[in-house]
């Protein structure tokens, strides 16, 4: 069942929700999130190098929904002070986005376009002009091409290019900007771009996704490292995607799946960072990893973050599957299970997001927890003024009150960030899901507030 505008209102105990939030500490960090492929446009502009999503959308179209690329996307690079000055006007006092490594260095390394770290400059003093907290992501997902060209997350020579990457960003803006994430989403650009082929830049099977894997657990850490050696006043933290996981029926069998898939989703990134290796025990034809392992290794691929940013959109349920290479395990999707669900099909179950702040915060050694993403897909209704998106509001509303009851229960959160300020490129999907509190036109860039971004800033400002 798709949820829709004619469908019945979601649970939502209001009273609850605000009683919550009064109980919170004023430092609680309320804002919003986006990237940079997904927004800026202007891929070539301004000496700009091409990065693999600039590859895969021009030349493996049929990849993308519609045929779609995001070479002008919302023109974010044009249009940052609008979005900026509607983001104020919300009273949106965070604002969560990534740097474009190939508008920094369009060859991925050795030479600094000095206008790319100038447009990063404007938005970063406007961001600070406006009273609105730079959260800057220094990877979501556009590797330089030319790195790509030389083998990418396969090539362990990234963990140079990356570090290096990062030591001219923290360097340059590191003045102003006092929070920073190293990676958006380890597992799903590894999973999607190195072992389904389905996300640039296209590769598949074993021999690409388990060096990516290493590689990218280590630039992670390697990338923290070099931020704290520039600033050690700075604020460290890295992101991951992560769903709750249940087996589709009572059988030891698909327990056995639900274990392996968690293990995959949840846990393949996060355990060595902590110092506990991969989950190669549970996932044992993801042995071979310890190929890539060098000697001392073991040190580099951990890192005491100042905080874990969690991402999580939905839950997921696992049945035993002879026919699935590696895991003998697949999903079973909302719509086959016939539970209501958004336009990317992913269920709405909100105690998925309080589940999986439990699990993170069970692990010793993580100190803080942040909702660097969470929101949802769904049609909006156009009126002449407004657009109306009330599941899009329900979904959060749910959602927010569950991370607030993790809270009240002890947990490390502090901190929520919605996916997404204005509707965006959403990669392979293309622009049809749209998860913008803003609705954004992409015919003439025009920008309308949705119903659920005036609730959100009324509600965090309450
Ligand atoms: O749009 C993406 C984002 O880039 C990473 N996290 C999930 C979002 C929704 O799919």
């Amino acid at each position: 069942m798709l949820l829709s505008e004619s469908a019945p209102e979601l649970h939502i105990n209001q009273q609850q929700l605000r009683a919550y939030k009064k109980q919170l500490n004023a430092d609680f960090i309320w804002g919003v999130s986006a990237s940079a492929y997904q927004t800026e446009g202007a891929y070539n502009t301004d000496g700009k190098g091409p990065s693999i999503w600039d590859t895969f959308t021009n030349e493996q179209k049929n990849k993308i929904k519609d045929r779609k690329n995001a070479n002008i996307a919302c023109d974010f690079y044009s249009r940052y002070e609008d979005d900026l000055l509607l983001m104020k006007s919300l009273g949106i006092n965070n604002f969560r986005f990534s740097i474009s490594w190939p508008r920094v260095m369009p060859a991925g390394t050795g030479e600094v376009n000095a206008a790319g770290l100038g447009f990063y400059d404007r938005l970063i003093d406007r961001c600070l002009h406006y009273g609105i907290t730079p959260w800057v992501t220094l990877y979501h997902w556009d590797l330089p091409q030319a790195l790509e060209n030389k083998g990418g997350w396969t090539n362990r020579q990234v963990v140079g290019w990356f570090t290096d990457y990062v030591t001219v960003c923290v360097k340059h803006f590191s003045d102003r900007v006092k929070h920073w994430m190293v990676m958006n989403e380890p597992m799903v650009f590894v999973g999607a771009g190195y072992f389904l082929g389905l996300h640039a830049p296209g590769k598949r099977g074993m021999k690409n996704f388990l060096p990516a894997i290493h590689h990218a657990v280590l630039s992670m850490c390697e990338g923290a490292r070099a931020i704290k050696a520039i600033d050690p006043d700075a604020e460290v933290g890295t992101t991951f995607s992560c769903s709750h996981i249940e087996p589709y029926r009572n059988l030891e069998k698909d327990h056995v799946a639900a274990f392996k898939v968690d293990a995959l989703l949840n846990r393949m990134f996060i355990e060595p960072v902590l110092g506990m290796g991969y989950p190669v025990e549970t996932l044992k034809p993801l042995q071979n990893i310890t190929q890539y392992i060098l000697q001392g290794d073991e040190y580099k691929m951990k890192y005491d973050f100042d905080f874990i940013g969690i991402q999580n959109y939905t839950r997921e349920f696992v049945k035993h599957s002879w026919f699935t290479p590696y895991l003998n395990a697949r999903l079973i999707s909302a719509p086959k299970r016939k539970v209501p669900h958004t336009l990317m099909n992913w269920e709405v179950y909100p105690e998925s997001i309080y589940q999986m702040i439990k699990k993170f915060d069970a692990y010793p050694g993580i100190k803080k927890i942040l909702i660097t993403e969470n929101g949802a897909a769904f049609e909006d209704k156009h009126h002449d003024t407004l657009i109306t998106d009330h599941m899009r509001t329900t979904y959060l509303q749910e959602h927010i009150e569950q991370v607030l009851r993790a809270k009240q229960e002890g947990a490390k959160v502090e901190g929520y960030f919605v996916w997404t300020w204005t509707d965006n490129f959403e990669w392979a999907e293309g622009y049809h899901p749209r998860f913008g509190l803003i609705y954004t036109d992409f015919n003439t860039q025009k920008r309308i507030i949705k119903e659920s971004g005036l609730w959100y800033g009324d509600f965090i400002n309450q």
